[in-house]
């Protein structure tokens, strides 16, 4: 009796060692390239087993997930598990937590769901995410009651015909071309029109760039790969929506035809249900939405981009159809001036935003945004609804860990399509330097003319947004443009974590940091290859001028800092002159330059080595100020306007202590990305008409 008793307790201390039983939940996910018709017009897109966006992975918390993902592209993949808490391993950023997935290789992610909510998986492979490499996650709770609302994923994206890095291209050499397109270009008879026009003039007092809505025109944006979507559940059922912007760069309001939407996750974590007419959601965020199947009409739930060029709807129930409220176009002339109204206030207090020294360990700093950025129609157009976010448990952080504050700008040169963190992007200052175990802030103030989705990989942040204790928790958070906003976290991982704007191109173009924690390391074989994430790659292109009376040309090859490039111009027959030169950046103001100019009015001796700078002059009027080898002089002076959509005015002129002054007027007509048509009157070479090429 007394060994049975023995051996009992001693198979009692086995069972209770073993780790607890977890259900493995498996998935194979093929990435390969196929064929896709979104517009009518079939190019080449990015499926996993032959779906675009991928298929939904479902858990249930406290699952083992394991995928295998293969890989039979020709170019390298890696898959980001984005807002679920993976080992540092299994994170999915190419060269700072994982080696690529090399074409024909495969790779399997494990590890244990510790969460439940609505999440998402993209690639984070240089621009892949907007070839539709995507998919949706759903975790359910552990305890699920039996009259849980039905699931329906509306994973929304924006769609593109076009290449991605041709975009990004595009988005390099400053096209005007998605500005036309999306109906938001700015002219100077539109800010007239606007009444905006002494604005404008105050902000071209200091050269300001104009405030934008959006970077790029999309040919379409989609809810689960569709323009339409019908929602196929039961009258009468309720539904939880499970809407996920997986979109590269488009931020959504979303409004519904059902009456307000209650809204119930944020980021996957449960929040206090508020109820809202109409809410913007950032890129990569996620929201659970509430909605019951009507009896019989058809209720729209709509997702209007931001810059009001487009929008994609999903349909609940069937019978008459109800449209959901209308999304008011953003008045582009009047946000432009709003941004850049406080921007002079900051400039001529010469202080940088508020003063956080006496805020810094307060509660006080909550995103400012205010009726400044919404063209002063807050009501039509709100801010992400951060304020109302209520988790529904606290969350505040442990109250004797040391502090650790670190302020962040967020920055960019929107002319050359360069963002950056502190003015640094991430070829330049990549680390942000953490210890585990204390309590990190993000001081996160947004000095750019754009907004920001800011996610961070591995950890849930506090919102610190006026809810206290309950401050609600997220993995993607929207800055938007002079605001500041407040998020801090627990710092209990180890290793480099990912922090990056989640705008896809504002991603490639500089604008993320590894978190360190201090003390670990992840493997040498990723150590190895971490410089790869790091690189700072070029870009080329070309216009070419081909008018009656002259030729002109301008070639560039273009990273964050450097310039080289070469520009010509001639009168088809014996007088020409070109420039081979280089730029080094030094802010949006100024560069450094050094160069060999050659000039037919410089007989005999036509060719010289040149030096000097370029600055940008109050009313954005472009300077060049060089001397030559024989102590000569020229200042060159160019200035763009755009005067109405597609119809632009620009001059030049050039003041040669050697050579002859000369100067240029030329009228422009923007036909397409590829094309213009030019007029113009040169002192040496005359009038003539001709064409723009862009290459
Ligand atoms: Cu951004």
């Amino acid at each position: 009796m007394k060994t049975l008793f023995l051996w009992a307790s001693l198979l009692l201390l086995v069972f209770l060692s073993l780790p607890t039983f977890s259900k493995h939940v498996e998935y194979t996910l093929v990435v390969d390239r196929e064929p896709r018709n979104i517009t009518g017009k079939t190019v080449q897109a990015i499926t996993i087993n032959g779906q675009l966006p991928g298929p939904t992975l479902e858990f249930t918390e406290g699952d083992h997930a394991i995928m295998h993902v293969e890989n039979r592209m020709e170019k390298p993949i890696t898959i980001h598990w984005h807002g679920l808490l993976v080992p540092n391993n299994m994170d999915g950023v190419p060269y700072v937590t994982n080696a690529p997935i090399m074409p024909g290789d495969s790779f399997t992610y494990e590890f244990p769901i510790k969460q439940s909510g609505t999440y998402w998986y993209h690639s984070h492979f240089g621009l892949q995410e907007q070839y539709g490499l995507t998919g949706p996650i759903i975790i359910h709770p552990k305890e699920r009651p039996d009259n849980a609302p039905a699931d329906q994923i509306i994973m929304l994206a924006d769609w593109n015909d076009e290449r991605p890095e041709e975009t990004l291209r595009k988005l390099k050499r400053n096209n005007e071309g998605f500005a036309i397109r999306t109906g938001n270009a700015q002219t100077l008879i539109g800010a007239i029109k606007a009444g905006t026009i002494g604005n404008v003039t105050k902000r071209n007092l200091y050269s300001l760039v104009n405030a934008e809505v959006s970077d790029i025109a999309y040919d379409r944006v989609i809810t689960n790969g569709l323009t339409d979507f019908n929602v196929f559940q039961p009258a009468g059922r309720q539904v939880r929506l499970r809407v996920i912007n997986g979109s590269t760069s488009t931020y959504f309001y979303l409004s519904y035809a059902g009456g307000p939407m209650t809204v119930i996750a944020a980021d996957g974590q449960d929040v206090e249900p508020i109820q809202l007419d109409r809410m913007l959601i950032a890129v990569a965020e996620t929201y659970d939405i509430l909605v019951t199947v009507p009896e019989d009409e058809s209720l729209e739930f709509r997702a209007t981009n931001y810059d009001g060029s487009n929008y994609t709807s999903s349909w609940i129930g069937h019978g008459e159809k109800i449209y959901a409220p209308t999304i008011e176009k953003p008045n582009i002339y009047t946000y432009a001036a709003n941004v850049g109204t406080e921007i002079i206030k900051r400039i001529k207090n010469r202080r940088d935003n508020i003063n956080y020294k006496n805020q810094l360990n307060t509660e006080n700093i909550t995103n400012i945004e205010g009726p400044i950025l919404t063209g002063g129609n807050e009501l039509n157009r709100p801010p992400a609804p951060y304020q109302k976010l209520r988790f529904v448990t606290s969350s505040a952080l442990p109250k004797h860990a040391p502090t650790r504050i670190v302020k962040l700008k967020l920055t960019g040169d929107m002319k050359r399509y360069v963002w950056s963190m502190n003015g640094k992007t991430l070829s330049e200052d990549a680390y942000i330097r953490i210890k585990k175990g204390e309590n990190v802030r993000f001081v996160l103030t947004n000095n750019t003319m754009m907004r920001h989705p800011m996610h961070l990989h591995g950890h849930f942040f506090r919102v610190v947004n006026g809810q206290g204790d309950y401050s609600p928790l997220k993995h993607t958070v929207d800055i938007a443009p002079m605001s500041t906003t407040m998020i801090e976290f627990k710092a209990n991982k180890e290793k480099d974590w990912f922090f990056h704007c989640h705008i896809l191109y504002h991603l490639e173009s500089g604008m993320a940091r590894i978190v360190h924690y201090e003390g670990t390391a992840v493997s040498p074989e990723i150590q190895a290859i971490r410089y790869k994430a790091l690189e700072d790659p070029w870009y080329t292109w070309a216009d070419i001028g081909l008018q009656s009376n002259m030729n002109t040309g301008f070639a560039i090859a273009r990273n964050n800092l450097n310039d080289v490039f070469l520009t010509w111009e001639s009168n088809w027959e014996k007088e020409y002159q070109a420039t081979l030169g280089y730029y080094r950046y030094v802010n949006r103001f100024f560069s450094g330059f050094i160069g060999v100019n050659t000039d037919t009015d410089l007989s005999p001796h036509r060719t010289r080595a040149v030096a000097g700078f370029y600055y940008l002059l109050p009313f954005k009027v472009n300077s060049l100020i060089w001397i030559d080898n024989r102590g000569n002089g020229r200042v060159t002076l160019n200035r763009e306007i755009a005067i109405i959509d597609k119809f632009g005015i620009g001059f030049e002129y050039e003041y040669d202590s050697f050579a002859k002054s000369e100067y240029l007027v030329e009228l422009t007509y923007w036909h397409s990305d590829f094309l213009s048509f030019s007029a113009s009157y040169h002192n040496e070479y005359h009038g003539g008409v001709g064409v723009l090429l862009r290459f």
